[in-house]
């Protein structure tokens, strides 16, 4: 039985948003509910504090969709309460009794793990959860547009209009299947109220010039507002990028843009939030959360917004740029090594698609566009990473090996084509290869960050921190990339040069 099955067999159940409720809160809690009912049950969906909903984009949500959610001061003791965009035992929700207790959740975990607790931090929204977990089980959307639409409203509000959609899975529940537009442009556009307003004007009039970084410090807010005013900084034509942030259950939450090719708004919210909190997007706009806790750890005394200036600093002096084909490397004194014999996937483009079509390839490190060719295959890295490859250079470093393509990675590419919608998993098609014996690069371990652009690629840059190679294959000097050194140590040894 699986863990949802298993929660809907219960017989009093209680599910459970956070206090002041968001978009997010309410939509998983409106989903889960709809599927518990699928199953037989019949949950009761409450939230408590000191405040009832108020905003106008959540009180058209609750009528446009009919989610039948109450307010409840107090909750008598039930047999299972589950919690949702939140934690049971944490400050942002009234704790009530319960014999059992249940948890999906997408922010930092502040509980123990158990078997019924379900927190992805990687998520982008709590709605991702629910509806990746709801969809295995078969749950029929169509059957029910009013749950997706309420998860994709919960997921466009909590990655600012979905310009910090962080997960494969978040994409993949923006487009699982066409929204109400109008139902979500309404709800869109009654975001603000006079009081937010305000918070935007103050957060805009924070503005100071950290080298070329503009940082804002806004009143606690809603993660849209944050990103809005984001979105209006990043116009300005002294900040190479921004960061807008407030405090936020807990912590910080920074919304991240970036209007320069040498700075990528995810690396950016990668790096600020590095070992004290979780941050990603795409190389235009990013979002983060810092943890208090984490940085009393990192920096005793050290208070959270000097230590975010301080990122901001460090960030702009510590890297060092490299221009393939500029002649700023030279490789022959790198030491040399040999790729070991690792099995790896691939996959023809054309096995997948029609010659021709556009295809947008979803990986963990976000999604990359290319065209299907007999020329074009897509290689699967040993965890799960994905890029293309010309034929010609696949056969030349690679042979392929019997059988099919078994690895177990966290989020196994899904390649789409562009036009007409049309999704394959990659799994499906790939094949084992295995580099041939003679493969050889010049590499050397980075001591200082550093960002590799590429000629071929004129939006990203590769990213390397000090402990990460900088390498190319031999006889392709201008070739250069980075390779992480969890990957490189499993897949490279020493050569004699
Ligand atoms: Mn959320």
């Amino acid at each position: 039985m699986t863990l949802l099955e298993e929660l809907s067999s219960h017989r009093d159940i209680v599910i459970q948003c956070h206090d002041v409720p968001d978009a997010d809160a309410i939509a998983s809690a409106f989903a889960l509910g709809r599927y518990m009912e699928s199953r037989g049950a019949g949950p009761r969906l409450v939230y408590s504090g000191k405040a009832r909903v108020s905003k106008p984009n959540l009180t058209l949500m609750l009528n446009l969709l009919r989610i039948p959610l109450e307010y409840a001061a107090y909750v008598p003791r039930c047999d299972l309460l589950v919690t949702v965009d939140c934690q049971y035992g944490a400050g942002n929700v009234r704790r009530f009794e319960a014999d059992h207790v249940a948890v999906f959740d997408h922010h930092r975990p502040e509980i123990p793990d158990g078997p019924s607790v379900v927190i992805r931090q990687s998520l982008g929204s709590c709605s991702t959860l629910i509806w990746s977990l709801i969809r295995d089980e078969g749950f029929d959307f169509a059957a029910a547009p009013g749950v997706y639409n309420a998860l994709y409203y919960g997921l466009f509000t909590d990655t600012s209009n979905f310009a910090e959609l962080r997960h494969p899975l978040d994409r993949d529940l923006a487009e699982f299947m066409p929204a109400d537009w109008s139902l979500i442009k309404r709800l869109k556009n009654s975001t603000l109220s006079k009081d937010e307003l305000d918070v935007v004007a103050g957060t805009l009039s924070s503005s100071r010039l950290i080298g070329g970084i503009g940082l804002l410090r806004a009143a606690p807010c809603d993660p849209n507002i944050l990103g809005f005013s984001s979105d209006i900084a990043q116009q300005v034509e002294q900040f190479d990028s921004c960061v807008v942030y407030c405090d936020y259950l807990g912590g910080l939450k920074l919304s991240v843009r970036s209007s320069v090719r040498e700075i990528m708004a995810n690396e950016l919210a990668a790096f600020l939030t590095r070992d004290v909190g979780s941050g990603g997007g795409n190389i235009e706009k990013a979002g983060g959360y810092i943890s208090l806790e984490c940085v009393g750890n990192a920096a005793p005394g050290v208070s959270p917004d000097d230590f975010l200036r301080s990122r901001v600093e460090e960030y702009q002096n510590c890297f060092d740029l490299v221009y393939c084909g500029a002649g700023d490397v030279d490789f022959s004194t790198f030491d040399r090594y040999r790729k070991l014999r690792i099995p790896l996937g691939f996959a023809r483009t054309t096995d997948m698609f029609r010659e021709g079509s556009q295809i947008c390839v979803r990986t963990l490190e976000g999604d990359i566009d290319t065209v299907s060719s007999a020329d074009t295959y897509l290689m699967i890295g040993i965890s799960g990473e994905a890029y293309p490859i010309k034929r010609d250079r696949f056969e030349s470093s690679y042979e392929v090996l019997d059988g099919p393509y078994l690895a177990e990675t966290e989020y196994m590419p899904v390649a789409s084509d562009r036009i007409n919608g049309e999704r394959k998993n990659l799994r499906q098609y790939a094949r084992t290869c295995a580099p041939k014996s003679d493969s050889f690069i010049r590499a050397r371990e980075l001591t200082r960050a550093t960002k590799v652009f590429s000629d071929w690629d004129r939006d990203r840059y590769f990213y390397g921190a000090a402990g990460d190679y900088m390498a190319a294959s031999e006889g392709n000097p201008d070739d250069i990339y980075i390779i992480n050194r969890d990957i490189f140590s499993r897949t490279y040894s020493r050569a004699d040069s």
